[in-house]
């Protein structure tokens, strides 16, 4: 391999690699979020010609999920072939046959970068027909698939677990309609979350769905995922704001349920079984999303507080003090800012606290929405709830505040393997489940066990930090989380799915009979299971 200087893009705390061959940038090597932004920014400005996921690293490889998951077997599914690469040249123009070992090593690895598989080929339609004739192809020869977006997942849900076809939709990427009227957006799967929020707001709207993985996650992968994100609490989940959907089944099959209507009771709401089927039913192709108008004022509130005690105080009164205009309600404790300060090098606005809450107000009258939450900030520092906070109503400084919240993912991953879970708990059992963990885990080996996320849903992050993979650490913390989250009726998934990370504990989550009816929905689907194999179901279905 040639050597490459590497030079290092600093973007709102997180950075990019360019790799430069002699004396032309050629390569970037993405590695967060934010970074792929300034990478693109690059390529705009003729800096660098493209970019490259590949595995072309510093960093050390990753472990194949076929090794470190042995118990996993290969499905009985076709071998790619010249045969079959031909085909798939008769379907799309070669460019978007992608054979080359090194463009396709990065679609074979995760976001979190906790899995590998080892497919061959990447496919990239632009149309729904090309999506319906690879898909009528994969099926008739047997050859299993793995639909991809913006590969941001945090289950191991978007890339192969063996050599699955990949098939990605980056370039399903045109916007179809925007009634300005109703707010209803029709667009391609493959639109990024953060390119329709731009579009959107010049005219007046806004997404009803956020998420720190808005720079490369694709609407198709946010409806696929059923992804819940910081704004929940205001808008809902994707279930009630998708109005819409066209899929294309295994057999290529494409099911037209793209509805733009608000109100529509004719039969089964199909649209129902792609949102949140994580690509194990169909390939999300076009979706039909309600879209509210943007607020006129919004007001970030960073506070620092005690106790989780004291946490849920502040979110009670944040539902009835701030009622219509409450936008978000995060937490996190102090080791989880940690991770974007510390490692991202981000500034904490306010000084050190156990615990810290990011509350967002959106509203159509500014002053109106500063009374409220200036009387709500009076009322909880005046009892001692609240030990100290800022607040921000210019957008620099909102998305500064924003950035710590967001950055905490990223930051998570500078120190080393991260072992994720993503639970709705009641609330008034919602933190209890870090002490227990630290007292579990042996502290010489693990780094950081925090947790953080949407308190207004219910739903926490609960990150624990090696410096890299340790599976006895694995198994005290599994299935541990998952019985402890059960007992407590809770969901072993909140908003990230189950992927290929927790096949084998939904059943903490499901019955039995749901179980069932899954495993004939799939089978009526997909037969052959060509789509998405060893995802969200459990092995021995
Ligand atoms: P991918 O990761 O590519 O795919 C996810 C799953 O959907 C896979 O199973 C894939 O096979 C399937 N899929 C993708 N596209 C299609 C399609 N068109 N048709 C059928 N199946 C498809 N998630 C949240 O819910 N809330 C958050 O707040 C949140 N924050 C995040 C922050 C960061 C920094 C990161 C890295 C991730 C975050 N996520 C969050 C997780 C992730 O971003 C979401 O799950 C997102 O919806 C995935 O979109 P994607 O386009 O990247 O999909
Ligand atoms: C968030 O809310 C995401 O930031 C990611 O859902 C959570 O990294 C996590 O654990
Ligand atoms: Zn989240």
């Amino acid at each position: 391999m040639i050597s490459l200087r590497v030079a290092i893009i600093q973007t709102e705390g997180c950075h990019c690699e360019i790799r430069k061959p002699a004396n032309m940038l050629r390569h970037i090597q993405i590695h967060t979020i934010a970074s792929r932004k300034a990478a693109v920014d690059l390529i705009q400005n003729g800096l660098v010609r493209g970019i490259s996921q590949s595995l072309q690293c510093r960093r050390p490889e990753v472990e194949l999920t076929s090794v470190r998951y042995p118990g996993v077997r290969r499905g009985n599914y076709a071998q790619l072939s010249d045969r079959h690469v031909q085909h798939f040249r008769s379907i799309l123009p070669k460019e978007r046959v992608i054979t080359e070992t090194e463009d396709v090593a990065g679609y074979n690895v995760d976001w979190l970068r906790m899995v590998r598989g080892v497919s061959q080929i990447v496919l990239k339609p632009k149309i729904t027909e090309e999506v319906s004739a690879i898909l009528e192809y994969c099926n008739a020869e047997n050859l299993a698939v793995c639909p991809q977006g913006g590969n941001t997942g945090l289950v191991g849900g978007s890339v192969p677990v063996f050599d699955e076809v990949i098939i990605s939709t980056s370039l399903m990427n045109s916007i179809v309609s925007l009634d300005e009227l109703s707010g209803i957006l029709v667009c391609q799967a493959g639109c990024i979350l953060e390119n329709l929020e731009s579009y959107l707001s010049e005219r007046g709207f806004m997404m009803p769905l956020d998420l720190g993985a808005k720079g490369t996650c694709q609407i198709g992968g946010n409806v696929s995922t059923n992804a819940g994100g910081i704004r929940l609490i205001r808008y809902g989940s994707l279930q009630g704001s998708v109005l819409g959907i066209e899929a294309v089944k295994a057999d290529g099959e494409v099911i037209d349920c793209l509805s733009s209507l608000k109100k529509d009771n004719t039969g089964y709401h199909l649209k129902h079984l792609f949102i949140g089927s994580e690509g194990t039913l169909g390939i999300v192709t076009k979706v039909s999303i309600q879209c509210p108008p943007s607020p006129k004022a919004v007001n970030v509130a960073f506070l620092g507080l005690d106790s989780f005690d004291d946490i849920l105080r502040t979110f009670t009164e944040a539902r009835s003090g701030l009622g219509e205009i409450l936008s978000s309600c995060e937490m996190m404790d102090l080791l989880s800012l940690d991770a974007a300060t510390s490692n991202l090098k981000l500034q904490r606005p306010i000084g050190e606290f156990p615990f810290y809450m990011l509350i967002e107000t959106s509203g159509s009258n500014g002053t109106h929405d500063e009374e409220k939450l200036t009387k709500f900030l009076e009322t909880l520092m005046a009892n001692g709830v609240v030990r100290d906070g800022t607040v921000a109503s210019e957008p620099s400084r909102i998305k500064l505040m924003w950035n710590l919240r967001e950055g905490i993912t990223g930051g998570l991953l500078h120190d080393g393997y991260v072992y994720k879970y993503d639970i709705s708990l009641p609330h008034n059992s919602f933190y209890a489940i870090i002490p227990e963990l630290r007292t579990l885990l042996p502290a010489d080996k693990v780094g950081r066990i925090c947790g953080y996320g949407h308190v207004g849903d219910g739903n926490l992050h609960l990150n624990i930090t090696t410096p890299k993979f340790d599976p006895d650490v694995l198994k005290i913390i599994e299935p541990f989380v998952f019985e402890w989250t059960s007992k407590l009726k809770g969901s072993v998934s909140a908003e990230h799915g189950i992927g290929f990370k927790k096949t084998q504990y939904i059943h903490f989550s499901k019955s039995q009979s749901s179980l069932n009816l899954m495993v004939n929905i799939k089978k009526l689907m997909d037969p052959k299971g060509i789509l998405n194999p060893y995802k969200v179901l459990p092995a021995q279905h």
